[in-house]
């Protein structure tokens, strides 16, 4: 970032815009010259996997085996990998289904998601039971047994499952696991990396789509402080189980956005969509098309092959019907991808402009853009930063020339288009001296040219 000073302004109180400085890249995508047929090479024309949950009990079902080794290149174990199964008996492990699944990937060419390592639910009786320190390290030795027998097998781990609340707080869920202390997911996260040092290691969790709720932000919070405190962490799930009570948010790509821009990937790991025909065709492509925007979305995997292998089965969730023809939704799928690859199709640019301050009672603050911009739409970030004094509340102005905000998080808006000022929310206000916040808002059209200027105020 350049940054330049004037001593000939330095005691006036103004405020002067100094540098305006475009370091990212800008990737324009040829259109695909030949359509792929299959999910996986239809993913893999933009570098990302299309997955699906395998049960090894159906792995004698040849049209399941069929469209298995056909469509997918990523597999995830439906049950096999779970504590109960693979820690039967306390130290005793047991791998036969897991292995099954595993092998049958590896020989036709397929990479493995690990799932899950800790969780609340699905785990042995022995274990059920437990609680303190004996958990804690029960718990540890598992993440570290199991981890350390598939070493470079695993694509990436659910290193721990499902373990913040649902409902208005943002917490942590109650679980025996969490009577151990909070820290327990952390030092699952560092045993998984100390046995498996290959792996991605990933949080999962449901109902974590939508942005705008409680519990997606607790998520978004935790990731956030692993990140800055050198937890091991490389990705994010969302599991993305779709129904009419909980259907596919608005903001669903914002919530990706926003997990990748804390530097991890972020994988859709159980995908399920319920419904029929046209619309779950439509919610389908969107799901599929949101990933596709976000560069840092590496693939996508369907919680089972067709709507009779789905937990949900009355739902109709999947991709095949229970004979094993592909759906409206499979289509909208395959030809989203292919319309997404090769490569990245969005435009990823950050601006950084500088911003001070001379009044020394507020001191100055610079505010600068990451922006994703895709054919249609964006999604602007926008970091505040502190200069050398706190900051107690902050201002920024943003020019959207041709463009409108459709919805915005972590701070208020003045409009939708033209010169927008910002200001922040009561939760991120105080920003301590040199340290920083983020907010953000998605549009139609444009986000070029946003300019985002700081005050303090
Ligand atoms: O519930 C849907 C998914 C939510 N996220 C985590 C996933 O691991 C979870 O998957 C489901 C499986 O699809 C079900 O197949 O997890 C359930 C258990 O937590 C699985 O159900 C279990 C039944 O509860 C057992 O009774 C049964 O023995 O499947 C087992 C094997 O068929």
């Amino acid at each position: 970032m350049m940054r330049l000073t004037s001593k000939s302004v330095a005691l006036i109180p103004i405020i002067a815009t100094v540098a305006t400085v475009v370091i990212g890249a800008t990737l324009i995508a040829p259109p695909a010259a030949n359509a792929a047929t299959t999910l996986g090479a239809a993913a893999q024309q933009s570098g990302r996997y299309f997955g699906t949950a395998v049960a090894a009990g159906r792995l004698g079902d040849s049209t399941y085996t069929g469209i298995l080794n056909r469509e997918f290149d990523m597999v995830t174990a439906e049950n096999e990998m779970k504590m109960d199964a693979t820690e039967p008996n306390q130290n005793q492990f047991s791998y036969g289904n897991a292995d099954r699944i595993v092998n049958l990937a590896r020989n036709q060419g397929k990479r493995i998601r690990g799932h899950a390592l800790a969780w609340h639910s699905q785990q042995p009786r022995w274990m059920e039971n437990m609680s303190g320190t004996a958990l804690r390290n029960a718990m540890l030795n598992h993440v570290t047994q199991v981890a350390t027998y598939y070493r470079g097998k695993i694509y990436a781990w659910d290193v721990v499952n499902e373990a913040f609340a649902d409902g208005s707080g943002g917490g942590r869920r109650d679980s025996n696991l969490q009577r151990t202390g909070n820290d327990w997911i952390e030092a699952a996260f560092r045993a998984a990396r100390a046995a498996d040092p290959g792996a991605k290691l990933c949080y999962n969790d449901y109902n974590t789509d939508d942005w705008s709720h409680a519990k997606t932000q607790g998520v978004y919070r935790m990731v956030q402080d692993f990140k800055s405190r050198g937890v091991p962490i490389d990705c994010v799930g969302l599991q993305s189980h779709f129904n009419s009570q909980s259907p596919v948010p608005s903001n669903y790509q914002t919530t990706l956005q926003n997990f990748a821009n804390l530097g991890v990937d972020v994988q859709i790991t159980e995908l399920d969509i319920e419904g029929s025909g046209s619309s779950q065709a439509s919610n389908y492509d969107r799901v599929t098309r949101a990933c596709l925007a976000v560069t840092r979305c590496t693939g996508i995997t369907v919680w089972g092959i067709r709507d009779t292998d789905s937990w949900r089965a009355s739902g109709t969730p999947l991709l095949f019907d229970g004979n094993g023809n592909k759906k409206a939704a499979y289509n909208s799928v395959l030809d989203a991808l292919n319309a997404g690859g090769p490569g990245p199709t969005s435009t990823t640019t950050t601006t950084t402009t500088t911003t001070t301050s001379n009044d020394p009672g507020t001191g100055g603050c610079t505010a600068a853009v990451s922006l994703n911009q895709w054919n249609g739409g964006f999604v602007a970030t926008i970091k505040v930063t502190a200069g050398s004094s706190a900051l107690r509340g902050w201002r920024v102005t943003t020019t959207l020339s041709n463009g409108t905000v459709t919805s915005s998080w972590s701070a208020n808006g003045s409009g939708t288009s033209g010169t927008v000022n910002w200001s922040n929310v009561d939760y991120n206000a105080n920003v301590p001296a040199g340290q920083s916040t983020e907010f953000g808002f998605q549009g139609n059209g444009s986000g070029a040219g946003l300019n985002p200027s700081c005050t303090a105020s």
